[in-house]
């Protein structure tokens, strides 16, 4: 790759593969090596269709093949957007296999977030269902591609499903049957993984970002395997692990901490469920005997509301972890319970850091802390305004750095000026305590990030779109308490005309492009924003007002 990129030193590197966190081997060479060890054993399941180890391998291979015949190679970007479906597991790996690089898109991501996502990884091909949830993604990679001119990037748009009559727009299934190799086009000699080194960037993943548009974050073999390896050595993942992937696959939380990665490196089985409702999830637990899921806050009170039915049969399951945000303890204390497992926080980040509480911590620790690191080579510091640390208990901003969080975002020289310490810290933007135990209880954020149920929202972004609605002249977004998503959405408008309501300033954002999950609960028309000392708009004020009114 010709681009700068920030990646850890050669005696950091040395250090984590003597450790044996990095133990160079590619995705594409794990796949391999699981059809040999658990060759028989069932690796995925989605509704009524179940791959082996072998044919999860042999899968890979015949889409790898359907992918090199699109053009597709080594190093080649191809974003991903599909919901959770066997197909992005095993589009994923067949990537893996080429060597090629996959960008993890979010299903409920729209024209603007897509369009950026293919600008700046500069992906030659996208994946998408049809349609899904009652959008249709193909009308979607078209209006992407019209705005990307006669380039028409990506050049290739593949389909889960019909992709219609669009030139350029292939479907799935079609990469599965590849005509059989001739003598003008020779069989493409037969690799694990295209090449790929163990220290190349094996998948971009995203940022929830508090700038412009979300930054991508390169993941490599060697920092992503031990991610979830390590994962699921925390969580005791053996071959009679069954994990239900609940939340979308494509967040880290769900694929790798230790979700599918982590499950398939361990020979357990790894099931799709279409929708986080209980009741489908439910159904799964039963019939598939799952033993272990993850789950954000929002969904943690409707699956304790129908356990309480009494109608299911949940025996199975034996963990549950949460995390993407905070936990009220509350809940936390009750969900154990309710469900009948041990409950796990998480507190991790796409960028890398994950911290969790262990199975067999003590219940106050599993119910008022966000966690531990999870590498003994995690690098902790806590820190005050001026970069210096504070003493343990005492609220500070985090900064990291270790074996699997990044040195760097894809593509952004600018923003990793700020966005890391000179000797490599990230910062991460969350304020949180450290307990003598090395535990760390999440207590805010500097970031201007909300954070809606784990769904985060970059401040700026939002804000930069309310003003291209021709009344609005200042906007500033603030997240304020809410008891089911624990932070909503408030935009406070100053206006030159008649002030758009709620309605029409998501009917505009959705005309702009922005995914569904960023318009603003709430629009409130204020005379002027209030701003600080420093003459920045004072959001804490905001919130404050609307507390008071
Ligand atoms: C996970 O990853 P991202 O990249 O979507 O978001 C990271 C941010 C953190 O910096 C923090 O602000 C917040 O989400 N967060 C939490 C939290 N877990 C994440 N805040 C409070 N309590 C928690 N338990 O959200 C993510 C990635 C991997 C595993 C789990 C979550």
């Amino acid at each position: 790759m010709t681009d700068t990129q920030h990646t850890w030193s050669a005696a950091e590197s040395a250090r984590y593969r003597a450790a044996g966190h990095w133990q160079g081997v590619t995705f594409g060479a794990r796949l391999r090596q699981g059809a040999t060890e658990h060759g028989g054993r069932v690796a995925l399941v989605d509704g009524d269709r179940r791959w082996t180890y072998a044919e999860l391998d042999s899968e890979a291979d015949l889409v790898a093949q359907g992918l090199r015949g699109l053009g597709i190679g080594r190093g080649d970007r191809v974003v991903v957007q599909l919901p959770n479906c066997a197909e992005f597991v095993l589009v994923w790996f067949a990537l893996q296999r080429i060597g090629a690089v996959p960008v993890h898109a979010m299903p409920a991501h729209r024209r603007r977030e897509i369009g950026h996502l293919v600008r700046v990884s500069g992906a030659v091909a996208c994946v998408v269902p049809d349609r899904h949830a009652r959008f249709d993604y193909r009308e979607l990679m078209r209006s992407v591609r019209a705005e990307h001119g006669p380039g028409r990037s990506p050049r290739t748009v593949i389909v889960v499903g019909d992709p219609g009559q669009e030139s350029g727009f292939v479907p799935f299934d079609e990469l599965r049957s590849a005509p059989p190799s001739t003598a003008d086009a020779p069989p493409v000699p037969a690799s694990d993984d295209g090449g790929a080194d163990p220290s190349d960037v094996a998948l971009l993943l995203l940022s929830g970002g508090t700038t412009g548009l979300p930054k991508l974050i390169p993941r490599t073999h060697d920092d992503y395997a031990y991610n979830a390896r390590a994962c699921a050595e925390v969580c005791v993942l053996d071959t009679e692990t069954v994990y239900l992937a609940v939340l979308p696959i494509g967040f880290n939380f769900a694929f790798a901490c230790p979700g599918v990665l982590g499950t398939l490196m361990a020979g357990g089985t790894v099931v799709v469920a279409p929708d986080p409702s209980p009741q489908t999830a439910f159904a799964l637990i039963e019939r598939e005997g799952v033993t272990l899921t993850s789950l954000t806050p929002p969904l943690v009170t409707h699956w304790m509301d129908e356990a309480a039915s009494g109608s299911w049969d949940l025996g199975s399951l034996a963990v549950v972890q949460v995390g993407g945000a905070r936990l009220p303890e509350e809940h936390a204390r009750k969900l154990g319970p309710a469900l009948g497992v041990t409950v796990q926080q998480v507190f991790g980040m796409a960028e890398g850091l994950i911290n969790l509480t262990r199975l067999n911590d003590p219940e106050d620790l599993v119910c008022a802390t966000q966690g531990r690191p999870l590498s003994p080579d995690d690098e902790i510091l806590v820190v005050d305004a001026d970069g210096r640390p504070v003493p343990d208990g005492t609220p500070g901003e985090l900064l990291t750095r270790g074996p699997y969080t990044l040195r760097g975002y894809y593509r952004a020289e600018e923003h990793n000026r700020t966005a890391f310490t000179p000797d490599g810290h990230y910062r991460t933007g969350d304020v949180v305590r450290r307990l003598p135990t090395g535990h760390l209880v999440v207590v805010g954020r500097i970031k201007d990030q909300i954070n809606r149920g784990g769904e985060k929202i970059a401040a700026v972004e939002v804000e930069e779109q309310l003003l291209t609605h021709p009344a609005i002249t200042a906007a500033a977004l603030v997240g304020v308490e809410d008891e089911r998503w624990g932070e909503r959405t408030v935009a406070f408008v100053v206006c030159s005309g008649p002030a758009p309501g709620a309605r029409e300033v998501a009917a505009h954002l959705k005309e702009r492009g922005l995914a569904g999950y960023k318009t603003p609960d709430e629009v409130v028309e204020v005379p002027g924003l209030p701003l600080t000392a420093v003459g920045k708009v004072d959001k804490a004020a905001l919130a404050q007002q609307l507390l008071r009114s």
